[in-house]
This record gives C-alpha cells, sequence and structure tokens, in this order.
C-alpha cells in the first residue's frame, strides 16, 4: 500500500507516485486504474517539461480537498465529499464550431493523442488563494490543430458536463448550468494552456475536473473549466457562466492582475494553501515573461 498523502511531504508523495508510474507500476497501474483505458493498455508514459517551479509543492491534500466546483455545491470541502457521484466512463468531448475536422473525441484517444507532461504551475483563485500543483496533461493546442480551426476560429469556449443527476450542485441557480468557459484563440493556441487529465502522478481525481479539463496558469481559476464535455470554436467571444452571475465582477479575460482590485476586495496578495502569510500577487501569476505580448496595446483595466 502506498503512504497515505497526508503522512508525508509533498515532494516525497510526488517522487514516489511519479517513481512508480515510471517504474514497474505499468501494469498495476492499468488495474488500477481501468476505467479510462481498455484492457492492457497503461497510463501514457510521462516526459518531464520545461515548464518548472522551484516553489514548494502545494499538499496534495490541499489540492485535493480544497476546491471550488459548483457543481457539487459552494463550500470548498463539497467537491471532495460529493464528487464521487460524477461518473467518467464513458466520457467524450465534442470538438466543433469553426473548424475543418469536427469529431467526437473519446476519452481514451484524447489521452494518448500527444506525448503527456508533468507541468508544475502556480494556479491562483479569484479568492486570493493559490496553490502549485504537478499537473499532467498536454498543450491544448495539439488537439485543437488536430481539428483544423477555420479563419473564422476567434475564440474557443469550454462547456462542462450538465447533468443535474451526477451534479447534485446544479439542482441551485448559482450559474447558469453547465458551466461555461473561453478563451481567445491565440491565448488557447498558446504553449502554456494545458488540457490536463491528471495530477501529482494519477488521473485527475473527481473534485478537480475529470477525466478532463484545462488549466491556464496565468488567469484567474475560473477560466479553467473542469470536466469538460465540449470544446467549440466561435467567431464571437462566449458569454461565460461568471460573466452572466456577476459581469461586473468577472471579466472575459480575468488575468491575474494585482493592480485590477476585484469590487469586493484587493487582488494585491493571495494566500498559498498551507501557508499562513500572504504574498505578492505577480502580474500574469509570474507568467507575464510568456504571455503579456497577448494583450499589448489593450488595456488590461478595462479588459479586466
Ligand atoms: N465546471 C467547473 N469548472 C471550474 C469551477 C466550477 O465551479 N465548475 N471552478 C473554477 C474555479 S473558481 C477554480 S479556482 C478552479 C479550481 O480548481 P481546483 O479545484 O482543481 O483547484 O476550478 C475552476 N473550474
Ligand atoms: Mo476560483
Amino acid at each position: 500500500m502506498p503512504i497515505k498523502p497526508s503522512e508525508i511531504t509533498p515532494k516525497a508523495v510526488f517522487e514516489a507516485r511519479r517513481d512508480f508510474m515510471r517504474g514497474a507500476g505499468g501494469a498495476l497501474l492499468a488495474a488500477l486504474w481501468p476505467d479510462w483505458l481498455s484492457a492492457g493498455e497503461k497510463w501514457p508514459d510521462v516526459k518531464a517539461s520545461a515548464y518548472k517551479l522551484d516553489e514548494e509543492l502545494t499538499p496534495y491534500k490541499s489540492v485535493t480537498e480544497y476546491n471550488n466546483f459548483y457543481e457539487f455545491g459552494t463550500s470548498k470541502d463539497d467537491p471532495a465529499a460529493r464528487a464521487a457521484s460524477l461518473n467518467i466512463r464513458p466520457w467524450t468531448v465534442a470538438v466543433e464550431g469553426e473548424v475543418r475536422k469536427p469529431k467526437v473525441f473519446d476519452i481514451a484517444e484524447l489521452l494518448k493523442l500527444a506525448p503527456q507532461e508533468e507541468r508544475i504551475y502556480r494556479l491562483r483563485c479569484v479568492e486570493a488563494w493559490s496553490m502549485v500543483v504537478p499537473w499532467l496533461g498536454y498543450s491544448l493546442a495539439e488537439l485543437l490543430k488536430r481539428v483544423e480551426p477555420t479563419g473564422n476560429a476567434k475564440y474557443v469556449e469550454f462547456v462542462s458536463l450538465h447533468d443535474t443527476a451526477q451534479m447534485p450542485g446544479q439542482k441551485y441557480p448559482v450559474l447558469d448550468w453547465p458551466y461555461r468557459e473561453g478563451l481567445r484563440i491565440d491565448e488557447a493556441m498558446h504553449p502554456l494552456t494545458l488540457l490536463t487529465f491528471g495530477l501529482y502522478g494519477e488521473l485527475l481525481p473527481k473534485q478537480n475536473g475529470a477525466p478532463i479539463r484545462v488549466v491556464v496558469p496565468w488567469k484567474y481559476g475560473f477560466k479553467s473549466a473542469k470536466s469538460i464535455v465540449k470544446i467549440r470554436l466561435v467567431e464571437k467571444p462566449p458569454l461565460t457562466s461568471w460573466m452572466k452571475a456577476g459581469p461586473s465582477e468577472y471579466g472575459f479575460y480575468a488575468n491575474v492582475n494585482p493592480d485590477v482590485d476585484h469590487p469586493r476586495w484587493s487582488q494585491a496578495k493571495e494566500r498559498r494553501l498551507g501557508e499562513f502569510l500572504k504574498r505578492k500577487t505577480l502580474p500574469f501569476n509570474g507568467y507575464a515573461e510568456q504571455v503579456a505580448g497577448l494583450y499589448s496595446g489593450m488595456d488590461l483595466r478595462e479588459n479586466f
């Protein structure tokens, strides 16, 4: 039996899980994670990526027990307590709209469409907490280029699962379900934008958006839609669930920006989960060097 993650340091857990994945674990993994993979197949090899951070990883326990996933309730501990009702098999993702080759992908095919990478990213929530997570996935661009976007594909819309039987939080009109998010096409094609299947060396826990989500590390966490069933390439900016709920509070861009406060609280600082003292929030969540150029000439106060 592996040691319980809560009992040892995040780094040790991470390394143990990684070694397990890379070592003799292959056949065993197929037995442990049969949901996605047909008999005899194993979780693809994962290669280390250039996206690393010299920061302490947020403990596995915090990453998987302190979540926002309103489909399972609005408290941070609701998703871990209630997401078991989500059925991730079978699962397909329809990629459609302004593309030459629309296609409904099975999750097992998506898992192996491109080499899986282990990328350590910061993710900062609009509610001013943040975490550092070793995610597993590959650039969303890998998927998008395969469906051949047309010249009219200016934006990408992500639609999460809508099924009140599996997602009890959808009985309440806190958001206009299904959860919808969106990116501009150049943001979606940026190599940092990760189509995500796992974390800490394992398949995504349900509360983190199994079986497939995006992670857009320079934007507030709500842009990173979970449990996606549809990806639409569109000409007009999609109206997102959070923009419908509070247009003055949640903008389309939602780039992490310490200089532009949320109307009800400051965005200058954040609390890293597990830490006591707050840290300064960095422009673009620390990814300015890679992504600031996407917004040159734009007023980031207006386009919040
Ligand atoms: N479908 C869906 N995706 C979602 C959310 C949600 O409520 N529903 N919450 C968002 C918010 S506000 C955050 S901060 C991140 C949290 O991701 P994590 O729980 O893996 O940390 O997921 C985002 N994706
Ligand atoms: Mo968030």
